[in-house]
């Protein structure tokens, strides 16, 4: 893989470091808006003392602290690849370019030592999961590698208990910022409480610094709810939730096209207002995941 001299700098200084993904910029949201959004996160990182790096595969090399350029080319380039863990092998081989997802970065982002890592929304459990085995491998991921995601929940399109029982399997300690329920994306409540509810970074880089000093393998999953501004009501977004579930269904829509397909639908069927929420919420994990980034580099 390929370290941008900025990271590499500040991993060695031990200084703060949060990685990024990029299937959230070429699969997740459209152009130019998930430009726009990519590059304002990492501008809010370095607000907060932190130095940011976007994570995804060029020309067959994992690339760790993208370029501005780089990252307005995964966000305009036709044809990027879904990278999720099976993938990693074959962009290498055939030198292509992959956008990865929360499990392939967490991949790449504990090989190159960086502990925490910001997102909007992880994959989980799909609705339906018992008769299409549709489980995103970013639980399997959380549960073998020692990187911290910080999250707004897992997207409200999935099976929310049901994510959070594999989490609990995977041996994934699920932490929620100040509220009790782990979050669903757009909306601050599921209805299902996570694990531990934290009410500083401080706290949560304690418990991330508790497991690493046990030998504990495995990620810790940082649930971050949506402001409430922008946080849309729960009743409010889940009729739409079952149009495009239902619409997918009806095109035969499967596998890995599923969940950029719905996010897509979902936009259009709120009028942006989702959209416009995922882009805040991002945001807003990014500001969190950076002061648990600092917090942890003081311990
Ligand atoms: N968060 C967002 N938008 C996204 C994702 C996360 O706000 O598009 C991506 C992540 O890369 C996550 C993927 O790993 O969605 C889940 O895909 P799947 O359901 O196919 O496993
Ligand atoms: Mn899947």
């Amino acid at each position: 893989m390929r370290i941008s001299k900025k990271v590499e700098k500040a991993l060695k200084e031990g200084r703060p470091v949060v990685a990024l993904e990029s299937t959230i910029i070429s699969h997740g949201m459209p152009y130019p808006l998930n430009v726009e959004t990519a590059l304002k996160v990492e501008e809010t990182i370095s607000k907060e003392g932190a130095v940011p790096a976007t994570i995804g595969i060029i020309d067959g090399e994992a690339v760790v602290g993208m370029s501005k350029e780089e990252i307005e080319e995964f966000g305009k380039r036709k044809g990027i690849y879904k990278v999720s863990y099976r993938d990693i092998p074959i962009v290498k081989a055939t030198k292509a370019w992959g956008a990865t997802t929360v499990s392939a970065t967490m991949v790449v982002a504990e090989k190159a030592g960086i502990e925490v890592f910001v997102t909007g929304g992880i994959g989980g459990v799909h609705r339906g999961a018992e008769l299409t085995f549709d489980v995103s491998r970013d639980l399997k991921e959380l549960g073998l590698r020692n990187v911290t995601v910080v999250c707004a929940g897992a997207k409200a399109i999935l099976d929310i208990p049901k994510t959070l029982e594999v989490l609990e399997t995977e041996g994934v300690s699920v932490l929620s910022y100040r509220e009790r329920d782990f979050a669903s994306f757009y909306s601050r409540d599921s209805g299902y409480p996570a694990d531990y509810v934290f009410a500083s970074p401080e706290e949560a880089a304690a418990i991330i610094k508790a497991k690493r000093d046990l030998g504990l393998r495995g990620g810790i999953l940082i649930s971050n709810p949506p402001e409430e501004e922008y946080a849309l009501p729960k009743d409010y977004i889940e009729g739409y939730i079952k149009e495009a579930l239902k619409e997918a269904g009806e095109q035969g829509i499967r596998g890995k096209d599923i969940t950029p397909y719905l996010l897509k639908r979902i936009t259009e069927l709120t009028g942006g207002k989702s959209l416009d929420t995922n882009i805040r919420l991002v945001i807003n994990n990014a500001v969190l995941g950076a002061r648990i980034a600092k917090a942890l580099t003081e311990l």
